[in-house]
């Protein structure tokens, strides 16, 4: 009890990075704005819904991957060992690695977002009961401390949904030896990566039908407005999705469609027709290109396996502190 109620108190305040987040990256020329801050409620649940868009392929291969590997992907976790998702979301993906892995007495997951934290973290601890669920906030790009409980157990990292694809690859080589100081020598890592393939599905993704995915890119206007009383017309602003083939990467932008001026939080932010907001950048890697990464970030690369199509991939690595 003493942890959902330190939980509830941490979420209450007021995010100042979020607010330093908007001033210096609309500021910026590009102008960017950091994908971290896509997922307040209901970001989180737009999310939600892309995930089960036909055209986003990322969850339904990873899904698939995970069911047909469960029984190898559960080794990597010792008995009485400590699951710590980065970034945990819905517990969809979790839930699978739990059910074959009984091994598993702790799960930590970590996310930035406290209300879909505390709602999964309620029904897997009905659904697992002898499940030691501990969740901590926390914004997963920073250094944070893991529940005393776990000190002394086996650590094993899960980071599934290609969310490792937001970083520049640069940073995602930090991120790696930061998790693996943390999760400590011998630890497991098991990763989701999205790869590189034909633009035509990579921009289909993206850019979905229904266009759900420009809602969700669009509601970082709306959040700005809600939460730190901005001006932004939605209906000026136009979602834009792409695959930049040299750098391997999808780039989220939105674009101004007309000359306009902005107000957020006493400043005035300009805009050109057709300027953009850099919103996010989704890496897509090759097994072997990401499998290197992993190795030039202190980890061994000991497993991957992919979807029948070859669209997604999981990674099994494994710390080795030399
Ligand atoms: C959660 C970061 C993996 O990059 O595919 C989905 C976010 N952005 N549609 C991704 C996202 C647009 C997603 N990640």
């Amino acid at each position: 009890m003493a942890v959902r109620a330190a939980v509830r108190d941490e979420a209450a305040k007021p995010d100042g990075a979020f607010l330093r987040n908007v001033v210096s990256g609309l500021s910026a020329r590009p102008k960017r704005l950091s994908p971290k801050y896509f997922y307040d409620e209901t970001g989180a649940q737009l999310f939600e819904k892309i995930t089960t868009l036909p055209q986003y392929y990322l969850t339904h291969c990873e899904l698939q991957v995970l069911r047909e590997r469960a029984a190898e992907i559960a080794r990597f976790f010792p008995a009485n060992s400590a699951l710590v998702e980065f970034g945990s979301g819905s517990s969809r993906k979790v839930r699978i690695v739990l059910s074959a892995a009984p091994t598993i007495s702790a799960y930590v997951p970590v996310d930035i977002s406290s209300e879909m934290l505390n709602h999964e973290a309620e029904n897997l601890r009905r659904d697992y009961p002898c499940l030691n669920v501990l969740p901590v906030i926390a914004d997963i790009m920073q250094p944070f401390s893991l529940p005393a409980a776990v000190a002394d157990m086996a650590h094993t990292g899960f980071f599934p949904g290609s969310t490792i694809g937001n970083l520049e690859p640069h940073e995602a080589c930090s991120f790696l030896r930061q998790t693996g100081r943390m999760l400590g020598t011998g630890a497991s890592f098991i990763i989701g990566v999205d790869l590189v393939k034909d633009a035509k599905i990579l921009n289909a993704a993206y850019n979905d039908r229904a266009g759900v995915t420009a809602k969700f890119n669009l509601n970082l206007l709306a959040r700005i407005n809600r939460e730190l009383g901005g001006n932004f017309d939605l209906a000026s602003f136009s979602h834009q999705a792409f695959y930049n083939s040299e750098r391997h990467r999808i780039e989220m932008h939105l674009a101004s469609k007309k000359r306009q001026k902005v107000k957020v939080a006493g400043r005035t932010f300009d805009f050109r027709a057709g300027e953009t907001i850099h919103t996010e950048n989704s890496y897509k890697y090759s097994v072997e290109s990401f499998a290197a990464l992993a190795r030039g970030s202190g980890w061994d690369p000991v497993a991957a396996w992919t979807d029948a199509g070859g669209k997604f991939s999981i990674h099994a690595l494994v710390f080795d502190s030399r």
